[in-house]
């Protein structure tokens, strides 16, 4: 058999990690890419309307299926990709982004081709775009084959972007370099890692009250079977911040809410900041966001600190330490905790009669009764992820939000990438409509793609986070064009939709029903008050600094 190409290489080696879809913009330096990705068996070529919007789908996929493949072209597409897969960097998503860029032949010569300043330099977005991945290649025939490895094990060590790249003259070759064994997974150090499983269990053991706080790695890594061992085995309760919602299923009888440090429910308040011990299970990163403004108050020396690659106890750093080998190293050791308090969070209560407006208030207890075990909830950033935060979520359903990067359009983008990583569940978007028409473009490729999701976006008049945040909610910037959204899917190829613009709380009790009884996507439009804004709001953000007198 003849050799395969660079590209038939390099697009196979990722078809093997389970990847079946590459996100897109095609280009005629990524042709080669394009056309391996378009001939693979096993591979589907979707195509985007944009290269942010395929980025994001590339995140999205990435959070469900563990990595996603995403092709763009040289510098012009590469550089659109990039709020994107910096944010997958940010937010631990292994997304492999393959660019093809002009021929080695024309680099040599310094040629002024399209896409580049006219300078004859090649370089010039090289750099930028490695800036968000984690690892890079330049392929070549000669490294194809043990580049490939080192790309894949360093993004799935870190659950972070890889960034390929290979010239479109070599990018059709026969690959040359000898075959190599895929690397092994990154391993502990065996001395460390039994330091800081005794270290751990110490602590445990003078511990009489403590709680686990679940990282939104652990979902990012697919270690929700072992951290929910160590959660049964320990008997402690966990809670999650807004950034790691869901991490483990909310319907687990020792989940017991939201932590946001003050303004966390009395029973979570307590069991985080006030017991003996803390077992922070995958690295936590306590955002201003996700922290209400740094309204967190644990005191350190009760920390266990389980990194990805490092545990820490009394302020020991046990380093060259996999989490997963702690999860599962403390599940075998701990012990039972009998004087702890499991107190589960309750659903947030309907309000409002079903002819009433819909209010902030009224239309999250809406989402809780219409969500399904295993739904995936992708929430944006804006009014929707802060009320969202009190949503108590049915068993095995995943929620996905940009909490630390967030870019706006990101939900609505990410969306297509979990409706098609896993067709068999429900993909639920929600969003605001300012943060829609930064990506809205992408739901003719929901229809086109065959996906069917749930869609609901929030038409507020304008972007009610910002009104809220702002001492004056009515600066002219944080108006938007008025859009008829819900004769969107329409417009944009999706004929056969169920859609729905509603008012009152009954008018959207009935559009789910009728979401709920369809064989097609839904998206429904939501009128909502313009200066109605959820509770919790006041408390996040920038302003928060001022308000609790921190200095930042
Ligand atoms: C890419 C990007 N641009 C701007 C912002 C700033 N920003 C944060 S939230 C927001 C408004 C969101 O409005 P909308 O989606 O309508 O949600 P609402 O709060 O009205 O429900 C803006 C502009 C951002 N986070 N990301
Ligand atoms: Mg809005």
């Amino acid at each position: 058999m003849s050799q395969p190409t660079v590209v038939e290489y390099a697009v196979d080696r990722l078809a093997k990690l389970g990847i079946t879809d590459c996100f897109g913009i095609p280009g005629d330096y990524a042709f080669p890419f394009n056309n391996a990705i378009a001939a693979h068996e096993k591979v589907q070529w979707l195509g985007c309307s944009n290269e942010l919007n395929a980025s994001y789908a590339a995140d999205g996929y990435a959070r469900i299926r563990g990595a996603s493949m995403l092709c763009t072209t040289y510098a012009v597409g590469e550089l659109s990709a990039l709020c994107g897969v910096m944010g997958a960097k940010a937010e631990r998503s292994t997304i492999f982004h393959l660019v093809g860029m002009s021929s080695m032949r024309h680099q040599h010569l310094h040629k002024v081709v399209h896409h580049t300043l006219g300078d004859g330099v090649f370089q010039n977005f090289i750099n930028i775009s490695a800036q968000a991945a984690c690892v890079h290649a330049i392929l070549t025939p000669d490294n194809c084959v043990y580049e490939m490895e080192r790309v894949i094990a360093a993004a799935m060590a870190n659950r972070q972007p890889a960034y390929i790249l290979v010239a479109e003259d070599l990018a059709t070759r026969p690959i040359t370099g000898p075959a190599v064994d895929p690397y092994p997974e990154v391993k502990s150090d065996a001395d460390e890692l039994k330091a800081a499983v005794d270290a751990a269990i110490g602590k445990l053991e003078a511990a009489k009250t403590g709680c686990i706080l679940p990282a939104y790695t652990v979902s990012r890594f697919g270690l929700q079977a072992e951290v929910t061992a160590l959660v049964e085995a320990s008997g402690l309760p966990f809670a999650t911040t807004a950034m790691d919602k869901a991490a483990l299923s909310e319907a687990h009888p020792q989940y017991i809410g939201g932590y946001a440090g003050k303004f966390s429910a009395p029973n979570v308040f307590s069991a985080v900041e006030e017991s003996d011990v803390v077992i922070n299970a995958g690295g936590v990163l306590f955002t201003d966001i996700s922290t209400a403004g740094f309204a967190d108050n644990i005191d350190p020396a009760k920390m266990i600190t389980i990194g990805i690659d490092y545990t820490q106890v009394d302020g020991r750093i046990y380093s060259n330490v996999r989490m997963r080998d702690m999860f599962v190293e403390l599940a075998k050791k701990v012990k039972k905790f009998t004087e702890v308090k499991l107190q589960r969070p309750t659903p947030i209560k309907r309000v409002g009669g079903a002819d009433d407006l819909i209010t902030q208030e009224s239309l999250f207890p809406l989402y809780q009764q219409f969500l399904k075990p295993n739904d995936i909830v992708v929430a944006e950033t804006g009014t929707t992820s802060t009320g969202a935060g009190g949503l108590l979520l049915p068993e095995g359903a995943e929620y996905h939000n940009q909490t630390l990067w967030g870019s706006i359009g990101w939900a609505t983008g990410t969306a297509l990438g979990t409706a098609v990583a896993d067709r068999s569940r429900r993909t639920v978007l929600i969003t605001g409509e300012g943060s829609h028409q930064l990506t809205a473009n992408e739901i003719g490729n929901y229809g086109r793609h065959g996906v069917k999701p749930v869609i609901f976006v929030l038409h507020n008049e304008g972007y009610a986070v910002e009104r809220a945040l702002e001492e004056n909610p009515d600066w002219s910037y944080n108006d938007l064009a008025p859009w008829d959204y819900h004769t969107l899917p329409a417009a944009l190829g999706c004929k056969d939709w169920f859609t729905a613009k509603v008012r009152t709380n009954g008018e959207l009790e009935a559009a789910m029903q009728k979401a709920e009884e369809a064989d097609t996507a839904a998206y429904i439009e939501i009128v909502g008050g313009k200066y109605d804004y959820p509770a919790g709001l006041k408390l996040v953000g920038s302003r928060g600094y001022e308000m609790y007198g921190i200095d930042s």
